[in-house]
């Protein structure tokens, strides 16, 4: 998508004026999955010659913003997916351990 930054900016850039308005913005909340409240915070955070229009420097800026908290995002879910798997991994040989291994040990550490 980054690469693809100046095409989205020229497609989401409707009237042509080399900058997105807020209304042209909204287009992407669908593609970066903004939430509709959070969205018009982003734009003056993006806006940073504070014209109301996000001009190509500044979209790009944000488009690596989107990535990043899309990749942080993907890889959170992942940490956890593999956190669970873990766990569940941990379950299993706790059950097929158990049984010898805590009766040798008691013998040795008393007395
Ligand atoms: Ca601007």
């Amino acid at each position: 998508m980054y690469r693809h930054s100046h095409a989205v900016f020229e497609l989401l850039d409707i009237d042509g004026g080399h900058t997105v308005g807020p209304a042209e913005f909204q287009a992407t909340r669908f593609l970066f999955n903004i939430k509709k409240g959070e969205l018009s915070q982003i734009f003056k955070d993006f806006d940073i010659s504070g014209d109301e229009q996000l001009n190509y420097k500044e979209f790009r800026m944000f488009t690596i913003f989107c990535i990043d908290r899309q990749q942080r995002k993907a890889k959170e879910k992942l940490k956890r997916q593999m956190a669970k798997a873990q766990a569940e991994d941990e379950a299993e040989d706790e059950v097929e351990d158990e049984p010898g291994e805590e009766e040798d040990e008691v013998d040795f550490t008393e007395d």
